[in-house]
């Protein structure tokens, strides 16, 4: 029987060899991995997603200006220059269609470039968990779900999407010999998951994102099943 996939709270939780030879799910509900899933169901090319600004722009020297957008968000808002920020209502069909999108954001794009020497690195969400799961259920490697979390700190939202994927992975009781970390998260699930919206809201980032006036992300970011998308890295590139 395999081992019940551990979750990592923080993107900084782990050395980059802890991921090696694992699939990895990487999580940031509010509001990367939710965008990234939305901007690839919509038809983006693929998404390379990058530590900071300066790898961004110099990724986008070598493209022809066409081809790709820049994306991505400091302190939640646009970054200055770049074509289009972290809300996920940005990246409507018409705009992403065919692009390639190179991403940066304050902890999510960080998160995956950290878990890029797993075997395989799959990002996840709300939108996307009962797709992400089944895929999950093809491999037989060792399983991490890393949180983004914030800037090194615990998220209630990326735990309680954490929760929800062992939820559905596994059923409504983990074995006795689960890990801490999926402990805690299916804890929350259980607690939370009644009510999502409603408790990502009260979250710290919930409260942060409706003051910068995109409240309206956060139900949209809590739907569960809207996509059959799993992004995964290859060659550099989420697909
Ligand atoms: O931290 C991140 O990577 C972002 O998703 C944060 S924000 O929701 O755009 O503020």
């Amino acid at each position: 029987m395999r081992n019940t996939p551990d979750v990592f709270a923080t993107g900084r939780a782990f050395s980059e060899d802890e991921v090696k030879g694992k699939t990895v799910v990487v999580i940031d509900v509010l509001r990367a991995s939710s965008t990234i899933v939305t901007a690839l169901h919509n038809g983006a090319r693929g998404v390379i997603a990058v530590e900071d600004m300066g790898d961004a722009t110099r990724i986008a020297q070598n493209l022809d200006s066409s081809s790709y957008l820049l994306c991505g968000e400091q302190g939640g808002v646009k970054i200055e220059g770049f074509h289009l920020g972290n809300s996920p209502f940005e990246y409507e069909a018409d705009v992403v269609k065919g692009r390639t999108l190179i991403f940066n954001s304050t902890n999510g794009t960080p998160t995956l470039v950290r878990c890029s020497g797993a075997k395989e690195v799959i990002i996840g969400s709300f939108l996307n968990a009962g797709a992400v799961v089944e895929r999950l259920r093809e491999t037989t490697r060792e399983i991490l779900i890393v949180c983004s979390g914030w800037k090194s700190r615990l998220s209630f939202e990326d735990m309680l999407c954490a929760g929800y994927l062992l939820h559905t992975f596994i059923g409504a009781d983990l074995p006795d010999d689960a890990p801490d970390g999926a402990q805690l998260a299916d804890a929350l699930y259980k607690q939370y998951g009644g009510n999502l919206v409603a408790s990502v809201e009260r979250s710290n980032h919930g409260k942060r994102l409706a003051g910068l006036g995109f409240e309206a992300d956060i139900p949209y970011c809590c739907t569960i099943d809207k996509s059959n998308v799993v992004p995964v890295l290859m060659d550099g590139l989420f697909v």
